[in-house]
């Protein structure tokens, strides 16, 4: 089965998914505890890459640990560099709001070819980094998004939708001092029925993650927490699940 249809089918049973980001940066007896947790506690895919500092080796040798586990390893690529046939599939994106010709389409002309030599299947995101204030947002040169106008990202998901992707990716930045905030996905749930809602950045509560299954996400990302307290990305993981049974 395709990971694509792993996850559509998912959600078209009214799940919603947990995916758990690796940065390949660190020892494999770290990614292999942190992995083991997150499977236990429910998570559905992996996604690994980093923004800076990624090489191809490291990214190899973690989707290769992650493997094990059964559930699809999926590219979450900074740059190509994070690109590995060890993995199942790629989101394959353009960075919607950025002011960098390399992001927009530079990227995708030097990665599609890898892409298609790994044998990776192509997961077409729209990506947007809301905030400014992170790594992603720094090396992406993105133009932040105001709180005050989700409407903005509602035309950002009309847009991504009318361009054909699958998937849009709201971004708060990995370790971002704040979560992504839930009027963003709720603009972009009202604005497309269609696209498969990823939420992540910053998510560090139980609560903020039961605010972003509210307001229509369809996939979680976790990373920060998920090194920094699995207990707590435990908690998190069940309240965006379960969204509709917990309390
Ligand atoms: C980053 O959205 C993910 O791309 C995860 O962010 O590390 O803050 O959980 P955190």
């Amino acid at each position: 089965m395709s990971i694509h249809k792993y996850i559509v089918n998912k959600i078209s049973s009214g799940k919603k998914l947990h995916f758990t980001l690796i940065d390949p940066d660190k020892p494999l007896e770290d990614i292999d505890r942190i992995s083991s947790e997150m499977v236990k506690a429910g998570t559905d895919a992996f996604l690994i890459g980093g923004s800076l500092g990624v090489t191809p080796e490291e990214a190899s040798k973690t989707a290769k640990a992650l493997k094990k586990h059964g559930l699809p390893v999926i590219v979450f690529p900074g740059n190509i560099n994070c690109l590995t046939p060890e993995a199942d599939a790629v989101l394959f994106m353009i960075l919607l709001n950025s002011l960098e010709p390399y992001y927009l389409m530079g990227a995708q002309l030097a990665g599609a070819p890898l892409v298609r030599k790994y044998g990776l299947e192509s997961l077409p995101t729209g990506y947007l980094v809301v905030y400014g204030s992170t790594a992603v947002a720094h090396v992406g040169r993105i133009v932040p998004i105001p709180e005050s106008k989700p409407e903005i990202v509602g035309a950002y998901a009309l847009a991504s939708e009318m361009l054909g992707l699958k998937y849009l990716y709201i971004e708060g930045g990995s370790g971002a001092p704040k979560p992504v905030s839930p009027s963003f996905i709720a603009a972009a749930r009202k604005a497309s029925k269609k696209l498969i809602i990823i939420a992540g950045g910053g998510v560090r509560e139980p609560a903020i993650a039961r605010k972003i299954a509210m307001a229509g996400a369809d996939i979680l990302v976790t990373g920060t927490i998920v090194e920094r307290d699995p207990g707590k990305a435990k908690e998190i993981i069940r309240s965006f699940k379960f969204v509709h049974t917990s309390s």
